[in-house]
């Protein structure tokens, strides 16, 4: 019978938010919040997020910060003379209602920008965001190996951080 069917769903779909790193900041769910773990001696890495807005209301993601770096930077990927390159976005991202933004390799991230230790697999760090209308908002990323991360190793970026 599907009111049981849809019943059983339900029940399923409610108590996912509780497993992994989901957390709810109002009407923004951030998940899956990870690092890219370092290549010893170098001093920058990239972050990555995603973010889905289930408000009924446009947000922008403004900035992002942490203390684990002297910088921390919104970053976008832009083509020039056919070569992608880093640029920082000065005027934040939008977000609109209902829609997600995705922070991942080879696209839109978070850089740190010297950083003040190494990062280890598997060590908890908190960044926090700023957006236009929820302010500041906190979300735990994990530090993940490099191996895991081979897409952001080969997207060609211009730091050196590879
Ligand atoms: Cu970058």
């Amino acid at each position: 019978m599907n009111i049981n069917k849809q019943l059983v769903a339900g029940i399923f779909s409610l108590a996912l938010p509780l497993a992994g790193w989901a957390h709810n900041h109002g009407n923004l769910d951030l998940q899956h919040g990870w690092i890219k773990q370092p290549v010893p001696g170098t001093m920058m890495t990239g972050g990555f997020v995603t973010i889905t807005n289930n408000g009924m209301h446009d947000e922008q993601l403004l900035s992002a910060s942490s203390n684990i770096a002297k910088h921390t930077e919104l970053h976008t990927m832009v083509m020039v003379d056919g070569v992608m390159k880093m640029r920082k976005i000065a005027a934040g991202l939008a977000l609109p209602a209902g829609e997600t933004l995705n922070l991942k390799p080879g696209g839109n991230h978070i850089m740190f920008i010297g950083l003040k230790s190494m990062l280890m697999a598997g060590d908890k760090q908190t960044i926090t965001f700023t957006f236009k209308q929820a302010g500041e908002v906190k979300h735990t990323f994990m530090v993940h190996k490099p191996q895991a991360a081979k897409m952001h190793s080969q997207d060609g970026h211009d730091h050196d951080d590879n």
